[in-house]
């Protein structure tokens, strides 16, 4: 019960937010047929989850905001059905949505296009995300013309249509202590899971290998799972931002980049670190590497509440060219060659992106056109890389080294408080994980 309170706060926010005489749509995520008989994973939607903590599929949340009957949270979800549950598990039904999920009325998912018409009329406005499931947008179109066979009744359709997807995503975007308790969790159960898995990496081993260490780290200490496909790159593979094959040999002296984390309780870590495989570093690997990190402290010194988005990306920038000039990577002046993102062939991606229910978290990055500032709540992964992708022209010696390192930050209002805190980073430390069998 206590987790339920948690999506409560969130749905008492977004009554908060609502304007009188109001009703918010949110539909969960379709079931999604993955080839003859057979579904993918169901996953709920985001923004459903997030006010509902509800896990089944079929459901659709509907919150009103009314003058005479006050604030309501109503319930369509599926039927008990002990056919259907003998083959597929437990289904919660109207009962169990009132008591164990704070729902005030609960009603069978089929009753759905009976009812809708009727708590939609005579709102002002209706909050709704507008193409996301084609199939909702099919049920909210009916709806309306429903409300408007009976516009002679005296019933209207909402004046208002408001696009709830916006408001939702920057409630999202600043998180509560609750969830910056799970995405901490999920942080940890990620750590874990890399520390283990670089215990099955050695010369000769397979990137599929490790994969499998870090699934079945994250798995077993409680996980979802992989919060996102993971990136286990040997060698000049980590050149691919979003390599995803993970199915070649892991050579002597070559580097290991892994981007993977867990999934806990619906929230996402995103965690990169690369590792020696032979368990140093050769001369030139390493000199990357302590760029990429110099790069990377530097990024996190940077944050804190009122600094614009921007500055991060720009010390990072800063340090890589700066970096890359005293290895003769890059040949300039150092503001020359900032102006002309000299980097950008070898750092191509942006500092970070904001973190959560979805690995690429919601929250816009711009406000007016600009960059917009850091605040208290918001959790970004902050992750520099440098990659010389073979054939770059430069000295063949740096040729098909890869490096990114990747935190996970929650700002607060004196700077960030570090989630991944506990994963090795300095190459030293690097170094003796590996080396640690
Ligand atoms: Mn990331």
């Amino acid at each position: 019960m206590q987790q339920q309170n948690d999506y409560k706060k969130h749905r008492e926010k977004l009554f908060k937010a609502m304007l009188p005489n109001s009703i918010a749509l949110l539909p969960t995520a379709p079931i999604i047929r993955r080839s003859a008989d057979q579904n993918y994973r169901f996953y709920p939607d985001n923004d459903f989850y997030y006010f509902t903590g509800y896990p089944e599929p079929e459901a659709v949340a509907v919150l009103i905001k009314s003058e005479q009957k006050g604030e309501r949270y109503i319930l369509f979800n599926r039927r008990k059905d002990p056919a259907q549950e003998q083959w597929s598990g437990i289904r919660i039904g109207q009962e169990a949505a009132l008591k164990e999920y704070l729902v005030d009325e609960a009603y069978p998912i089929d009753e759905l296009m009976n009812k809708l018409p009727e708590l939609t009329s005579n709102k002002e406005a209706l909050y709704f995300t507008w193409g996301r499931y084609t199939s909702f947008d099919e049920t909210i179109k009916n709806c309306l013309n429903k409300i408007r066979d009976k516009i002679r009744a005296g019933f209207k359709i909402p004046d208002h249509c408001i696009n709830l997807e916006s408001i939702v995503s920057e409630m999202r975007l600043i998180k509560d202590s609750q969830e910056i308790a799970w995405l901490r969790k999920a942080a940890e159960i990620t750590t874990l899971a890399h520390k283990q898995a670089m215990r099955a990496c050695y010369p000769g081993s397979n990137e599929y290998q490790v994969k499998a260490e870090l699934i079945y780290g994250f798995l077993k200490q409680g996980g979802m799972g992989e919060a996102y496909d993971s990136i286990v790159a040997g060698g000049e593979n980590a050149c691919i931002l979003h390599y995803t094959v993970n199915n070649q040999p892991l050579k002597a002296n070559e580097l290991l980049l892994i981007d993977a984390a867990a999934k806990y309780n619906f929230y996402c870590a995103d965690v990169t670190r690369t590792y020696p495989i032979s368990s140093k570093f050769t001369g030139e690997q390493k000199a990357i590497y302590e760029i990429v990190y110099e790069a990377q402290l530097a990024a996190i010194k940077a944050a804190k509440p009122g600094i614009c988005w921007l500055e991060m990306e720009l010390t990072a920038r800063r340090v890589i060219t700066s970096g890359l000039i005293e290895l003769g990577v890059l040949k300039g002046d150092i503001e020359e060659l900032l102006a002309q993102n000299a980097y950008a062939p070898f750092y191509m991606h942006r500092i970070g992106h904001w973190l959560g229910m979805d690995v690429h978290d919601v929250g816009r990055y711009k406000e007016n056109g600009q960059w917009r500032t850091l605040q208290s709540g918001m959790v970004t992964t902050i992750e520099p890389g440098i990659y010389i992708k073979p054939g770059l022209p430069v000295d063949r010696r740096w040729w098909g080294i890869g490096i990114r390192i990747e935190d996970n930050v929650v700002i607060t209002d004196s700077g960030v408080d570090i989630l991944t805190i506990d994963m090795p980073k300095k190459a030293s430390e690097i170094e003796m994980l590996v080396s640690e069998k």
